[in-house]
């Protein structure tokens, strides 16, 4: 009796771990949203993350359709979000690249496109 318990939670504890091992700060959402397309260009990306970010090691970057950068560099951080204010680049398709340090020291980063203008 008791070996069969055992035997049917040994699943569920390597569940569990794996889980811990992947519990990093990943995006959660973002505005604009990934991949949308807005009219005219936004005046900040914000990024929402599954966990606390280190504001020293956080940082976001955007690019416009002819690779320029038009984020002022001044991400901000507060808890598990960051925003950077971004300058008018024109139509076309804007990469948002980002890099995070989270509260539990693992870096993680990514990115994404989204489209303005038509
Ligand atoms: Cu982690």
């Amino acid at each position: 009796m008791r070996h069969s318990t055992l035997t049917s939670i040994a699943p569920l504890l390597l569940l569990l771990g794996a889980g811990d091992a992947s519990a990093h700060a990943e995006l959660d959402r973002a505005e604009p949203r990934v991949g949308n397309k807005v009219a005219s260009p936004p005046r900040a990306v914000t990024l929402w993350f599954t966990q606390k970010l280190e504001p020293a090691f956080s940082n976001i970057t955007v690019t416009n359709a002819a690779g320029e950068r038009v984020d002022t560099g001044k991400t901000r951080v507060n808890g598990s979000q960051m925003s950077v204010p971004i300058r008018a680049g024109g139509s076309g398709t804007y990469r948002v690249n980002w890099h995070v340090l989270s509260v539990d020291t693992h870096t993680t980063e990514g990115n994404f496109t989204f489209q303005v203008g038509q």
